[in-house]
Order: C-alpha cells, then sequence, then structure tokens
C-alpha cells in the first residue's frame, strides 16, 4: 500500500488476514514505495476519481498487479471486499486450502446508491453476546453494508448497562422472550461492539424505544411509572401496552440521562429513540415526549432517528425517519418537513418475516417473504413522490421474537441481506431478478465456507 494513514494499513492487515489462512501465503502489508513489483496487492489513497465519493473505489487486475484505488480507505476496504468475492470461494475457509487462487483480469469502477445500507438487530426480545454480534458484523461487512443499529431495550429486556440506573440491565435485563436468561452487554461490551464495527467501517446506531416498549424499565423503577407501581417483568412478544410517564419529571431525567450515556459511548452521529407503537400513550402526550426528546438529543450532538410515527412531530431537518409500515401518510409527513427517510418497508425488507408458510422460524404478520421478494423492489417506487433525493438508504430489521440462536439469525437473514446489499448498492436499472439470481446462486460456496447457516430457497440453482 501506499505510505498513508493508521487507517490504510489497518486495511491492508484486514485482506492479508482474509487471504493467509486459506492460502498458507504469508501475506506482509508494507508501505510502497514508487510502483509495486509483480504479484503484489496494492492500496492506493492518490490519485482516485472524484466521482467514486466517499465509500467507491476502482479495483484494476492486470496479470501482475491488483491495484484498489479510492478516495478514503472505506473505499478500499469495499474494494477488498471485492478482491474475496472474485477469488474462488474457498479463500474464506479458515485452514489451508487447494487454489489455485485467480481471478479474472480487467477494471470495476463502482459506488454505492446510497449512503446508508443498514441492517437492524433486535437484542432486546432475545440476547445475543458480542461474539454473536460481531460475527453479524462481519458477514455484514462482507456485502459492503454501513450501519449496523442495534434495537437495544424493548418490553422483554434493557440490553445495556446505565450507570446512574443500574437496576435497567441488572433486573431489566435479567430474562428475555420465553423466560430463560436474558444478558446484557456492559459499557466495556458496547464500546467494544463499536469499535470492532469501526474497523468494519459500520456505523453502530444505538436504539433506546420510548415513550412505549418500555416494561423493562418500568419493571427496575416503578417511578417511572404514573401509579408508581412497578410490573412485572415481560416475556411474551405481544407490543403496544407499555408507556413511560410523560407528566412526570423524573422521566425526562431518566431519558437524559440513559440518552447521555449511551451517546457518550457512540462516536457516530446517530441516536435512534424507537417512537414506534406507542399505543398506550395519548398522541398529545406522544409528540410533547418526542418533540422533547428531539431537543435533548440536539443538545447531545446527535441526530435523531425514530420509527414512521415521530413524522407527526416539528422534526428537525436532520432528524430521520424510517419508514417500516405500508402507510404512505408518514412518509410523506416527513418528507414535506423535509426529512430524509431510511427505507424498510416491512413487507419487502424485514429479514424476520417467514421465507414461506413452511418456514419454521419466523413471523409472518407482513406477509411471507421469498428471496426473490425481498429482492425485487426499488425504495424509490414505494412511497408517491419519495424519490432517491428523500432517501438516505435502505435497512433490513431482524426482530428476534422468535431467534435465540445465532444459527437462528443467519438463518433468517441469509440470503436475503446480499440481495438487500445489492438494493443499497447498485442503480435500479442495473438490478434483474433473473440475473440476480444466478450470481446469488454462486454465494452458495461462500456462506458455506464461512460457516453461514443460510437457507437453501428452492428459487436459488445453487451450484
Ligand atoms: C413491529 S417494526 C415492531 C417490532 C416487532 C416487529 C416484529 C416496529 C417499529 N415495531 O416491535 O418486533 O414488528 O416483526
Amino acid at each position: 500500500m501506499e505510505p498513508g494513514s493508521e487507517e490504510t494499513l489497518a486495511v491492508g492487515k484486514y485482506l492479508a488476514g482474509k487471504l493467509n489462512p486459506s492460502t498458507g501465503y504469508d501475506v506482509q502489508v508494507q508501505a510502497a514505495t514508487g510502483l509495486p513489483g509483480k504479484g503484489n496487492i496494492y492500496l492506493r489513497l492518490s490519485g482516485a476519481n472524484p466521482a467514486l465519493g466517499e465509500e467507491g473505489y476502482e479495483l484494476t487486475i492486470t496479470p501482475d498487479l491488483v491495484t484498489v484505488t479510492a478516495n478514503t480507505p472505506a473505499g478500499l476496504f469495499y474494494g477488498i471486499q471485492t478482491i474475496r468475492q472474485l477469488l474462488p470461494a474457498s479463500i474464506d475457509r479458515d485452514s489451508v486450502q487447494a487454489g489455485p487462487w485467480t481471478m479474472g483480469t480487467g477494471k470495476i469502477r463502482d459506488y454505492p446508491r446510497f449512503p446508508w445500507r443498514g441492517a437492524m438487530l433486535d437484542v432486546a426480545r432475545h440476547f445475543f453476546t458480542v461474539r454473536d454480534v460481531t460475527r453479524y458484523i462481519d458477514l455484514l461487512a462482507y456485502y459492503k453494508i454501513n450501519r449496523l443499529h442495534l434495537h437495544l431495550s424493548d418490553d422483554q429486556g434493557w440490553r445495556i448497562q446505565i450507570n446512574s440506573w443500574p437496576n435497567l440491565t441488572l433486573h431489566g435485563g435479567s430474562l428475555e422472550v420465553g423466560g430463560t436468561a436474558g444478558g446484557y452487554y456492559s459499557q466495556d461490551d458496547y464500546a467494544y461492539i463499536v469499535g470492532y464495527a469501526q474497523s468494519r467501517f459500520i456505523t453502530i446506531v444505538p436504539e433506546i424505544d420510548m415513550p412505549g416498549h418500555v416494561t423493562a424499565a418500568l419493571s427496575s423503577y416503578g417511578e417511572l411509572t404514573c401509579d408508581g407501581i412497578a410490573p412485572e417483568l415481560f416475556t411474551g412478544i405481544e407490543v403496544g401496552f407499555s408507556s413511560l410517564c410523560i407528566s412526570k419529571d423524573i422521566t425526562y431525567t431518566f431519558v437524559e440521562n440513559v440518552l447521555a450515556e449511551v451517546a457518550a459511548l457512540t462516536p457516530g452521529p446517530y441516536f435512534h429513540i424507537g417512537g414506534d407503537e406507542a399505543q398506550a400513550t395519548s398522541l398529545p402526550e406522544y409528540m410533547e415526549f418526542i418533540q422533547r426528546v428531539q431537543g435533548i438529543l440536539q443538545d447531545l450532538g446527535k441526530q435523531m432517528i425514530g420509527w414512521e410515527e415521530i413524522a407527526q412531530i416539528r422534526l428537525l431537518p436532520t432528524s430521520i425517519l424510517q419508514h417500516w409500515n405500508s402507510g404512505e401518510g408518514f412518509a410523506k409527513q416527513s418528507i414535506q418537513q423535509g426529512t430524509k427517510l431510511i427505507m424498510s418497508p416491512s413487507e419487502r425488507a424485514y429479514l424476520d418475516m417467514k421465507y414461506t408458510p413452511d418456514t419454521v422460524l419466523g413471523l409472518d404478520w407482513a406477509g411471507d417473504i421469498n428471496v426473490e421478494k425481498a429482492y425485487s423492489w426499488d425504495p424509490a417506487g414505494l412511497v408517491s413522490g419519495v424519490t432517491d433525493a428523500y432517501i438516505l438508504g435502505v435497512e433490513a430489521p431482524l426482530w428476534s421474537e422468535t431467534l435465540n440462536a445465532m444459527d437462528d439469525l443467519e438463518y433468517m437473514a441469509f440470503p436475503r441481506i446480499p440481495g438487500f446489499a445489492e438494493i443499497g448498492w447498485t442503480p435500479q436499472s442495473q438490478r434483474d431478478w433473473y440475473e440476480y439470481k444466478g450470481r446469488l446462486a454462486e454465494q452458495g460456496p461462500r456462506l458455506e465456507a464461512l460457516g453461514v447457516n443460510f437457507y437453501k430457497s428452492p428459487e436459488i440453482e445453487w451450484p
């Protein structure tokens, strides 16, 4: 690589770390003085085409040299993911394989359609360990996804340690759906996840869901309820029945403390406050509450993201709305206020929906979503008037009411995630299900090499 920043060096080391175990080579990462000789992979941050933008890259493969050029380390990182995908699938195994390690020659110029290519993981309904989360991050990075939204609290569990309100995790994190033992991330665990994601160019977006979805918090601190009585912990899967007490001052002390602690641990500019399914809060109280939370976050220097219901308040232009339900109203209300949208239409993007009626895991309230249905849609066509200019990007939520092990998560996410990543990356005019289906088939052996428990959908002719 070119002599450069620590970050570039780290990208080179990441690639060496991916190539060495399966090839048995001892690829070294060095600063190059002048053009490297035959047989090298050259990472450069100078002379990149400005049109590649913040995340694009150019990959040139000749018989002698592989060159990745980008404007940023993130671009180099995406170029590297493409190199992995051009090599034989066994490159992703973790023991020495036969090779030969060849790829076609040529030139690729590649950059994303949207800046926000996200996935969401619900660690509240069932808890997932730091190891699970970092494994998911690695799989997302392979497909150039750049945001991981962590749903850190819900009725069933509070999963992030808050020093000023310790019972949130000690009590509120103790269980999960079905009544089994839950768990939580210490602040160090969370910081580790954030750093791990950062090294894969993924921004962690924390979500603390409010004013509904809060039984775990209310059960930990009875003073947060209007009648002062702490409810029992909840281990079912119904939604829409709990609310913070909007009229009590302590509610805002709580919110300020929680948001401040999580914001301090989160370098990214975004903070998701949920705001969905607040059926136990009256509309005027809901609006008053979200309005106040938006101000608290502004003071903390964070952009507020919320599920689409937040369109009902006066949004700041920097706030972001996550479209999830099929109605058009909230998305329209939001673009009229000048805010941008993240598109997560449940009937296309929800990775917790069953593939077919026979899928054992998952829910089906938004319909079954087979691999074709998950792929064949355009974020810009969904709500009239919502064009690319209003769309920050796309995000695929993985709710975990029915999922309690990493294998379950993998089964629901794959093979839908690669198609989802392509929706975020590739222009609509270049996407076609019949062509895509052939390329997805080739991902089968790669997912196998990575040990991913993916759904071998009969829609795909797996090799
Ligand atoms: C709706 S999507 C929810 C979640 C559930 C999910 C299950 C959204 C903002 N709220 O509370 O987990 O459906 O699919």
